[in-house]
């Protein structure tokens, strides 16, 4: 399978793990992994041991610049979708999107934009990051918004935050069947986590980049207190009227769309260029290691997977942790 998955694995690779790293980690609390063997609590949030190496070498040595736009969210909520959009929008002047050559027809939206805690993995990642574009830069990453590099949330950054959220239901029925086939291909000693445990675990908070829902609040505050830093969006509300967000989405970033783009239907060819059905027709997303990341693209699908005490207890949990922040599903 692809590297994108044994990064989760303990590398044979050297990698240029921060000399403290593997003595913070031995000294976490200590979880049951869904993937991998175990999760480690690292500052309220649960993650794969390598992972935490490079969520500690982001939090130690990376710097953000004004123009970086980062895509944040919880795993399985619509990160995928949100890279090629986000792609799309910010070089549409460089790829037409309606073009035949555009890269999202051969390459992973993984692969258009990196994620911040497996920039490690590049011999060296501070060489990589100066590679490239700056026109924005996008980055994306499951950190929660408390434990982002200083330079992302210091008060005089200009830096800018996507954050995407989704019915906790079907993320945790998204992640728990993703988290199988990493489990399989690379831990295939453990044996598949059943449907009933992820979802004990998830209820308790020890999911990848969990507990859930102190994910979302920490940004959802951050959108309320700083909308001009953070742009809140929900997987639901873009499935249901994508046209509106995808522009809300160009604003934000600040590639707002012309009067004249939209009457040659620019808005309307990203969707379709990002669009599930296209994106899961490309040979290049039908490989192993990109493939893992579609699935049904579609909401409510938690319902083939989880009972009804099941969804009553998680809609429970939901409006428990809510209830007073104004944020619904
Ligand atoms: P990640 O956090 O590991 O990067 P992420 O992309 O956030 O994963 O989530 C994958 C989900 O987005 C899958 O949902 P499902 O399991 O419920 O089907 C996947 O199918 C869905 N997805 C991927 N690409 C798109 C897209 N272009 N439009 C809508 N949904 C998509």
């Amino acid at each position: 399978m692809a590297a994108r998955f044994s990064r989760l694995k303990a590398q044979e690779k050297k990698r240029n793990v921060p000399e403290n790293c593997r003595e913070i980690i031995s000294s976490l609390p200590k979880g049951q992994g869904w993937a991998s063997e175990h999760v480690y609590l690292y500052q309220g949030f649960w993650f794969d041991p390598v992972i935490l190496e490079g969520v500690i070498w982001a939090q130690q040595s990376f710097r953000a610049i004004d123009t970086d736009i980062f895509l944040a969210s919880s795993p399985k909520c619509g990160t995928t979708w949100l890279k090629a959009l986000m792609f799309a929008i910010a070089n549409r002047k460089r790829y037409d999107s309606s073009s035949q050559s555009h890269p999202l027809l051969t390459t992973s939206p993984h692969d258009c934009i990196p994620t911040l805690e497996i920039l490690l993995d590049h011999d060296d990642p501070i060489a990589y990051l100066e590679s490239l574009p700056s026109s924005p830069r996008l980055i994306s990453t499951h950190l929660s918004y408390t434990s982002l590099p200083n330079s992302i949330l210091n008060a005089d950054s200009g830096s800018r935050i996507v954050y995407i959220t989704r019915n906790p239901k079907d993320a945790l029925v998204s992640l728990w069947v993703f988290s199988k086939a990493i489990r399989s291909e690379n831990w295939n000693h453990l044996p598949p986590l059943p449907i009933e445990e992820a979802f004990d675990l998830f209820c308790e908070g020890v999911s990848f980049a969990g507990p859930f829902w102190d994910h979302v609040l920490g940004y959802w505050k951050a959108s309320l207190e700083t909308p001009n830093k953070v742009l809140f969006l929900k997987y639901e509300d873009m499935k249901m009227d994508t046209q509106c967000w995808v522009k809300r989405l160009a604003d934000f970033m600040g590639h707002s769309f012309s009067l004249e783009e939209e009457r040659q239907g620019v808005v309307q060819e990203i969707i379709k260029l990002c669009s599930f059905q296209n994106l899961t027709s490309l040979e290049v997303n039908k490989r192993a290691g990109n493939k893992e990341f579609f699935r049904r693209g579609e909401v409510g699908d938690s319902k083939n997977h989880l009972t009804p005490e099941m969804i009553k207890r998680l809609e429970e949990i939901t409006e428990q942790k809510l209830a007073t922040s104004g944020l619904k599903f």
